[in-house]
């Protein structure tokens, strides 16, 4: 009774998901009957990184025996805030997401709260002043990222005389990627009063916004030296713009991303990218084995930092061959 109640629930949620068009709400899941129920609200498939990432979570719930029920949000902060009320609804064991933007969760979180279902934020944060709404954070310092994309652009400039300027290709906004990205690059390169940010938009961190923004800083902005982009994804589109424009990525104009994805990382052995700071996407495991702790009343720490490093020309040529994504 109680089980055909809930498929009936199970349906009509589906489908008013997808009435809204809140992207496919499949279920990639292997559990058992009593096993635990995840309800995984992603934020899209803009880039490479979130390719990796979805993959690597589908992958490792099937691992752990954890039934996934995953959402595609399409970018949107109303099609997660969907998608998370249909998890309530359907009164999963743990929901997990990573948000698009930092702001506006406090509402649809209480309620995950009140209906007694733990949440675990995923790759990004949210800037909830009550820390109770949610279990832990699992993702990378994004800060870091981004000062150690500076660090690498004073040391490259130091012979040079004179100003750099900077383009950003910004990531999503409002994002805590995008957000803390540009905190961290620019406050490494305060340390070189040469080094200028000239002009910073938005890509939204997909290849073709890159390229489209980077085609009007082009025509827009006179002599750019560096372009600074938030994924590596942004960065390749800039490399199309740069090329098009007849001039040679990552020598008349220098190019740095975040990421490390394999398409980066080609395109910096092959010297058009010139650095990159490494986002780790494979999140899987670990995000399973917290749902798990979670859902078991263990204790779990309220912050899980990724472990990253940084990728020079010469070290993307190394690691390529061994790469997983
Ligand atoms: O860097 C970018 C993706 O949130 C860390 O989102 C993630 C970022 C990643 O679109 O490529």
């Amino acid at each position: 009774m109680f089980r055909k109640s809930l498929m009936t629930t199970l349906a009509v949620s589906a489908l008013a998901l997808s009435a809204c068009g809140g992207g496919d709400n499949s279920d990639a899941g292997g559990g058992s009957e009593d096993g635990i129920t995840m309800g995984f609200a992603q934020v899209g498939a803009e880039s490479g990184w979130r390719t990796a990432n979805t993959k690597d979570v589908q992958d490792a719930a099937k691992a752990a025996g954890i039934d996934l029920k995953f959402t595609d949000a399409q970018q949107k902060q109303e099609n997660q805030i969907k998608a998370i009320r249909s998890y309530i609804q359907q009164q999963v064991d743990v929901i997990a997401f990573s948000p698009v933007v930092e702001s506006g969760w406090d509402t649809v979180l209480k309620e995950a709260k009140d209906a007694g279902i733990p949440v675990i934020l995923t790759d990004r944060s949210v800037d909830s002043a009550d820390t109770s709404l949610y279990a832990t954070f699992l993702g990378s310092d994004f800060v870091q990222e981004g000062k150690s994309a500076g660090e690498w652009l004073v040391e490259d400039s130091a012979a040079t005389d004179g100003p750099v300027n900077i383009v950003e290709l910004q990531g999503t906004t409002g994002a805590a990627p995008a957000l803390d990205r540009k905190e961290g690059f620019e406050a490494a390169i305060a340390a070189d009063p040469d080094l200028k940010i000239v002009s910073s938009q938005t890509g939204d961190f997909t290849r073709s916004g890159g390229k489209q923004v980077m085609e009007a800083f082009l025509k827009n902005t006179p002599d750019i030296d560096v372009v600074y982009a938030h994924n590596d994804d942004m960065g390749l589109g800039a490399i199309e713009a740069i090329e098009a424009a007849g001039m040679v990525p990552g020598k008349d104009i220098k190019i740095i991303t975040v990421d490390a994805v394999k398409d980066g990382m080609t395109a910096l052995s092959e010297g058009k990218i010139n650095f990159i700071a490494e986002c780790n996407p494979l999140l899987g495991a670990q995000l399973m084995d917290l749902a798990e702790k979670v859902v078991n009343g263990e204790d779990v720490p309220a912050r899980v930092v990724t472990e990253e490093t940084t990728f020079t020309s010469e070290q993307a040529k190394e690691a390529l061959p061994t790469r997983k994504y």
